[in-house]
């Protein structure tokens, strides 16, 4: 076993804190700030990480008892490292191709030059022999770039969206950097077993990396561990909102407001060309036109959070989902009564919550991702057994939840299908399906997720 008084470095892209409107830190909402907290709390150490405003430098400084230390980009660094080589290349290049992803050296300079300036704080600040955990897609060159600097820490990495099958991973120019990057880590964790045997197979391709274990890979005279971690929730933190009687009271005004149709569907998603809404809401405009529903029957609430609204091909996605929100309601609604109701905002996690009670069906749908947190949220609140989910099989967390309804987003048929089943199953169906999956979903949260990947890191 390690030293236990080792400290613990997060190194993310992005700080886990953010101003508030009278110029104070505060800490973030979000499951990962709240798992990592605590143990950056217990062990003590720093986040690396990006304050999220181009040219701002914050420096170093605490928030709730962790020390923060500011990695700055400048606006140039943010169009290269950010919105170009890791939002526009990775990104779409790791969730299948499902948008061409788009190769541009000036942005893999940027990439390089910024994963840089991350390994080379994070050597800085690093005590010696301490963890130093890596997270996601943004920084993959960030462990090799750091072994370099610091032979003594421990690093580990995380990657929370999909590694792609070496066919479509042998496309990217830099394949050989990036899975070198990587192999720089002790241990490289991924959301599921495909995921990592990917990843594995691309190591041994263009990483140089051998052994016939895709779980212990041999690499310049170190081994590398390679393993799936799925990410959790805080089942607990879900558990007290679907409970309390604040948000009971949200979800029975939710109902009352639709006017009590006999069925809500929900679906929750940041606005990401990768998570299917549009796909979904043909699923189920079809199903209206085929079983010829009104909105007394069945309504459709989508709540989508704006997410990387400077991109071109994010503001497109947002225009065809609304363009087709309103052609279904332009379709099917009467007065005063939509068949789709559209929240294009962020929500508090009452209201959140309060609409994953109210909702008879929950449709995830992404073409592909990581793990879908989504999904278990679903779950963990429905605490009365009842609720169907629909859940893509792209999805990392179709790997666990096989008692939802699986679907393929491709297949709009076979999802307005499955829809109706969902519609049309009995109470001890979704019952018999729900106990599975909260079963699963509640076995593991995002504390013992954390645990997990601190203690495999530990281990040497
Ligand atoms: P995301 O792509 O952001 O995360 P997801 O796992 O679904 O996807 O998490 C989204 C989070 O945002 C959820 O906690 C959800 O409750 C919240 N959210 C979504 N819409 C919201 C809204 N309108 N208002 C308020 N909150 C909203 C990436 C990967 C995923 C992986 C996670 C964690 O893409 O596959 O599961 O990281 O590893």
């Amino acid at each position: 076993m390690g030293n236990p008084d080792r400290r613990l470095v997060v190194v993310a892209n992005r700080l886990p804190v953010q101003m508030d409107e009278a110029g104070q830190w505060e800490t973030s909402p979000g499951g990962l700030v709240s798992a990592l907290a605590p143990l950056l709390k217990g062990r003590g150490g720093a986040w690396v990480g990006w304050p999220g405003s181009a040219g701002f430098d914050p420096g170093e400084f605490q928030v709730d008892g962790i020390d923060q230390v500011a990695v700055p980009l400048s606006a140039e660094d943010e169009d290269g490292f950010y919105h170009g080589f890791s939002n526009a290349t990775l990104w779409p290049l790791y969730h299948d191709g499902v948008r061409p992803p788009e190769f541009h050296r000036t942005w893999w300079a940027s990439y390089v030059e910024v994963n840089r300036r991350f390994a080379g704080k994070a050597a800085s600040i690093a005590g010696r022999g301490d963890l130093v955990w890596v997270h996601d897609y943004q920084l993959q060159l960030v462990p090799a770039m750091l072994r370099a600097l610091r032979p003594d820490v421990r690093i580990g990495f995380f990657l929370h969206i999909p590694f792609p099958p070496v066919e479509l991973f042998s496309r990217l120019p830099w394949r050989s950097a990036i899975t070198e990057g990587l192999l720089g880590a002790d241990v490289v964790a991924f959301q599921t077993r495909k995921d990592a045997q990917n990843f594995a197979a691309s190591a041994r391709r263009f990483g140089g990396a051998t052994g016939p274990d895709w779980r212990r890979l041999s690499h310049d005279g170190r081994v590398v561990r390679v393993d799936r971690m799925p990410i959790g929730i805080d089942v607990a933190g879900f558990h007290a909102l679907a409970t309390s009687d604040e948000v009971r009271r949200i979800a029975g005004d939710l109902r009352r407001h639709t006017g009590n149709p006999r069925k809500l569907v929900l679906g929750v998603d940041r606005l990401d060309y990768t998570k299917g809404i549009d796909v979904r809401l043909r699923a189920f405009q079809t199903v209206l036109e085929r079983e010829s529903l009104g909105p007394e029957d069945v309504q459709f609430l989508q709540i989508a959070v704006p997410s990387r609204e400077a991109v071109p091909l994010y503001q497109e996605t947002r225009e065809e989902v609304e363009r087709l929100v309103g052609q279904i309601n332009g379709e099917n609604a009467r007065a005063g009564r939509p068949a789709v109701h559209y929240l294009y905002r962020s929500v508090d996690p009452e209201d959140l919550v309060g609409a994953y009670l109210a909702a008879d069906v929950m449709m995830v749908t992404p073409l592909r991702d990581g793990m879908n947190l989504v999904a278990k949220e679903y779950v963990v609140s429905r605490v009365d057994e009842t609720g169907v989910l629909i859940l893509s099989e792209f999805a990392g967390a179709s790997e666990q939840l096989g008692q939802a309804l699986l679907v393929n987003p491709h297949d709009v048929d076979q999802m307005a299908a499955t829809l109706v089943r969902a519609l049309e199953m009995d109470e001890a169906e979704q019952r018999r399906r729900m106990r599975a999956l909260r079963r699963v979903v509640t076995s593991s949260d995002v504390f013992d997720w954390a645990e997990k990947c601190l203690s495999m890191l530990v281990e040497e």
